[in-house]
């Protein structure tokens, strides 16, 4: 291979840094432990979430910028859930932070789950433990797909920022239950286009809860709102631990859920289990397919 010539030390150590966290992140992917951070401040990791095409990869961008600007090293994740219909999705994550991709202190890298054990709630943490470890400042991760990914990030981010846009009317009805109640601000991107005051009219009289300051009129396109979302995303707080213990919950129980459905896959079991309800005793049944998984 053909060496690369580089300018500077600085570039060089960048690009050394670089390649130890891609590494150190395809050993998590294969199912490694990873590392795991020392005491770190506790507003390193930011989760946005929120339907499709809102804007979410254009905000990260955006804050990511100014992040650079304060001299904080990035990583971003997208968090993929491996299904095929998600390649489109990615690739415009990575158009969106094209204008980072020469500057060896902003590394992007999406994250798949596909064989994962644990699951997405699992190869979540131990990536951003791991590039918390190895000294980079700020990771932001965005799921890719919504629903229990959204879910999985809420569980180990620091702070998770809802981000809709005035089209996704639809959208926020559809979004998955317990979510808006899991997130510390709402972003109301596009705010360039009609609709934005509307819809926080509407999230006002939903989100009930939660100082309504926490939802901001933003627009990635023109700059708008961008230092206000930046500022409450680094509030250094006590953190909202109900809201992450909340989304871990969640989490657990999805991940139980899918165990539970893997070890219906043994014939006997599944048959016994099926007796059990179809007798009309769905308790036993329940209790029949628990010690059949713990067995399994
Ligand atoms: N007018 C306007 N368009 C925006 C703004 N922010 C993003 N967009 C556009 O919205 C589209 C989707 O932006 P993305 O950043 O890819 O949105 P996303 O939420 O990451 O999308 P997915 O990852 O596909 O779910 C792109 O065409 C952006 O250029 C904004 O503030 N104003
Ligand atoms: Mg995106």
């Amino acid at each position: 291979m053909t060496p690369v010539p580089v300018e500077d030390a600085a570039v060089a150590e960048g690009l050394v840094r670089m390649r130890e966290l891609a590494g150190a992140l395809s050993d998590v992917e294969r199912g490694g432990a990873g590392l795991r951070a020392a005491p770190r401040p506790s507003d390193a990791i930011l989760g946005l979430v929120g339907p499709p095409g809102v804007g979410k990869s254009s905000l990260i961008s955006a804050l990511v910028r100014r992040a650079r600007d304060r001299g904080e090293r990035v990583v971003v994740l997208a968090v993929d859930p491996s299904s095929p219909m998600t390649g489109g999705a990615l690739l415009g994550d990575r158009i969106r932070l094209a204008e980072h991709a020469t500057d060896p202190g902003v590394f992007v890298r999406s994250f798949a789950s596909r064989g994962h054990p644990g699951g997405l709630s699992a190869a979540i943490p131990a990536a951003v433990e791991t590039a918390l470890a190895l000294g980079w400042d700020r990771v932001f991760i965005e799921p890719v797909g919504g629903g229990q990914n959204d879910v999985d990030v809420v569980a180990c981010a620091d702070h998770v920022v809802l981000v809709v846009s005035p089209e996704s009317g639809d959208d926020i009805q559809a979004l998955k239950a317990g979510i808006l109640e899991m997130v510390d601000v709402i972003a109301i991107n596009k705010a360039d286009r009609p609709g934005a005051s509307t819809l926080r009219t509407m999230l006002r009289s939903q989100w009930r809860g939660r100082g309504q300051g926490s939802i901001v009129l933003v627009s990635a396109a023109d700059g708008t709102g961008l230092e206000d979302l930046d500022d409450r995303t680094r509030e250094v707080g006590d953190g909202d631990a109900s809201r992450r213990d909340a989304a871990l919950v969640s989490a657990v129980l999805n991940d139980a859920s899918v165990a539970l459905r893997a070890s219906l896959a043994d014939a006997t079991l599944r048959s016994a289990v099926i007796d059990l309800a179809r007798a009309g005793d769905r308790s036993a049944a329940i209790r029949h397919l628990l010690e059949g998984a713990r067995h399994a």
